[in-house]
């Protein structure tokens, strides 16, 4: 049987990872797979998510299992911290999944037992795990345009044109905050017409949040997703804790439902528990036992909240340090773009070949696409990658 099996593409920002892991010099920058780094190159645990685990330890009593959605304290405090009062509780429904990916693999399935010949819409270019998991779950996907490549801008006349083709019933993916891979945003007037457009073409937006608090905090990462509950009858909400709260390995990640009313919430909140129980029973409790506790305790999360913003601003000097440099290594402003993005990644520009050259000549690993993640920068590193980028022909 398993001889049948045929090769599988392999997710190339996991490939890179592995590729860098291998490269013997020590000189190398890892500038890949979105994972936060601090000044020493660490992925720290979060001063109050440590704590919690702590009390955890002290005053766990029992491992049984939660239940099929997980606990709903998790879902309370995170459809709090998501949407603030955008929308009533009884039209909410929910599923906790392993990770953010869980959660839109379990949206995904949603979507193809309640609407069978929906089309999904995402953004041209988006996170590679979007389209390889729609293919996979069998639904047909068109892209619209987002990104304007000579500007770093979102090409947002692009953006209308395509999603005027959506048709009732049709799902759009939209990333809350911080694009990935782009860095490039929509600002608040943009979410507007957006809302508007799939409003009028009955399409449901599906929103991924996967990096609340890196781009501009917690609340203004939130306008967009907490607009689109305000207006649109339903929403589906994918949402991560693993940049937020350090926990990626934890596998922490929640399906937020909007229904139109009380009795579609319920029948949603059904579906969603189903789901949960043909793939997987229970989700794994841990990583959102800690999310529960640093949220509900006023110091906790007053911690979390700094440390958070402590990450964001970090990130957001990185961006003007390595602009800057590059200012100066290539006497343009045609890298400006990388102060004015938000979160973990912003696009260089570069080809290919010039990207395989940083990596082979210099060490510094990219994808492909020449997205790279603004947490492994550096100080240090900044004149060098700068002087790099200039040296490949960028
Ligand atoms: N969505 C986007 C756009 C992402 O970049 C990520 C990656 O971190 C996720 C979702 C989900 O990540 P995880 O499954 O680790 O929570
Ligand atoms: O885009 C990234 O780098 C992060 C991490 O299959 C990631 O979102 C990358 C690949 C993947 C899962 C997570």
């Amino acid at each position: 049987m398993l001889e049948n099996l045929t090769q599988q593409p392999p997710d190339k920002i996991i490939m890179l990872s592995g590729m860098f892991r291998a490269d013997p010099r020590s000189e190398k920058i890892d500038l890949g797979v979105g994972v936060y780094k601090d000044a020493n190159g660490n992925t720290p645990i979060m001063r109050a998510v440590k704590k919690a685990e702590q009390l955890l330890w002290d005053t766990e009593t029992t491992k049984s299992y939660t239940a099929l959605i997980g606990d709903g304290g998790f879902h309370k405090v995170m459809a709090d911290l998501v949407l603030g009062d955008a929308v009533e509780a009884e039209r909410l429904s929910f599923a906790h999944a392993p990770g953010g990916t869980g959660a839109i693999r379990q949206i995904l399935e949603l979507i193809k037992v309640a609407s069978p010949d929906a089309t999904v819409w995402m953004s041209d270019p988006t996170w590679p795990n979007h389209p390889a998991m729609v293919k996979g779950v069998g639904i047909p996907m068109r892209t619209y345009a987002y990104f304007d490549a000579d500007t770093g801008a979102v090409n947002f006349d692009g953006m209308m044109a395509d999603l005027a083709e959506a048709k009732a019933g049709d799902v759009v993916i939209l990333h809350g905050c911080c694009h990935n891979p782009t860095g490039a945003n929509l600002n608040e007037t943009q979410w507007q017409q957006v809302a508007d457009l799939l409003l009028e073409k009955e399409a449901i937006p599906f929103v991924d949040i996967a990096y609340q608090g890196f781009g501009d905090g917690l609340q203004k990462d939130a306008f967009g997703v907490r607009l689109l509950a305000e207006k649109c009858p339903e929403v589906l909400i994918s949402a991560s804790c693993s940049k937020n709260f350090g926990i990626y390995r934890e596998r922490c990640g929640l399906v937020i439902a909007i229904s139109r009313d009380s009795e579609n919430a319920g029948l949603t909140q059904g579906m969603l528990s189903s789901l949960n129980r043909l793939n997987f029973s229970f989700p794994p409790d841990h990583g959102a036992r800690l999310v529960t506790m640093v949220l509900s305790d006023p110091e906790l999360r007053a911690d979390w909240e700094a440390e958070l913003e402590e990450v964001r601003t970090s990130m957001l000097g990185l961006r003007k340090k390595l602009a800057d440099a590059l200012r100066d290594e290539t006497g343009s402003d045609r890298y400006g773009f990388i102060a004015e993005h938000r979160g973990m990644f912003s696009r260089l520009g570069l080809t290919e070949e010039q990207v395989t050259k940083l990596r082979e000549d210099h060490g510094i690993y990219m994808i492909g696409d020449s997205r790279f993640n603004v947490a492994g920068l550096s100080e240090a590193s900044i004149p060098k990658i700068a002087k790099a980028v200039v040296a490949v022909g960028g």
